[in-house]
């Protein structure tokens, strides 16, 4: 009997139908091997971080109980990505059909050349807190401190939950 766990992941997308990427990949998360979608942000509009002359980003984040270990759920999301016409490889910082970002699995500390965790710029990231804030409020993120109050202090510029 495999230890169910819970982890988070960060959605982005903003080539071709973000809003359709982003929940096509909320179902295809719940239905990975060893994995459960628990819960899920709404879609929150983002402007680009990194290079400006792109489209504008829409942002989501999930909740995810797995049995998987770290590198075997990072090979899903990255199965995922590539299942969903991502392009290998996207430029850093660059537009992207989709993007699943781990950013926490329990509260192991993963550092490897192919993984970091918990995934280290989600502290400073407006579009990865505000979505997490909407059911992981309380999330305590090792070595950085809780969401609800990483949210307050990046502030939400640039951000804006889509209405559905
Ligand atoms: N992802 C990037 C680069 N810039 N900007 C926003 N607003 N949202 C993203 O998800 C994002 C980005 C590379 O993964
Ligand atoms: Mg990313
Ligand atoms: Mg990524």
């Amino acid at each position: 009997m495999a230890l169910w766990r819970p982890a988070y992941v960060a959605l982005g997308a903003n080539l071709g139908y973000p809003a359709a990427q982003l929940r096509e990949a909320f179902e295809r998360l719940a239905a990975l091997p060893g994995c459960r979608l628990v819960a899920r942000s709404r879609l929150w509009r983002s402007a680009p971080l990194g290079p400006v002359n792109q489209p504008e980003f829409l942002n989501a984040a999930a909740g995810l109980l797995t049995a998987l270990e770290p590198q075997p759920l990072l090979d899903a999301l990255k199965a995922l990505e590539v299942g969903m016409g991502r392009a290998q490889p996207v430029v850093r910082w660059g537009p992207r059909v989709i993007d699943l970002d781990l950013l926490m699995l329990a509260d192991l500390r993963v550092a490897e050349p192919a993984l970091t965790l918990p995934h280290p710029g989600v502290h400073e990231r407006n579009f990865v807190l505000y979505p997490l804030a909407e059911f992981a409020p309380e999330l305590w993120i090792p070595g950085r401190g809780r969401v609800r109050r990483l949210a307050a202090e990046v502030g939400a510029a640039g951000l804006q939950p889509l209405s559905e």
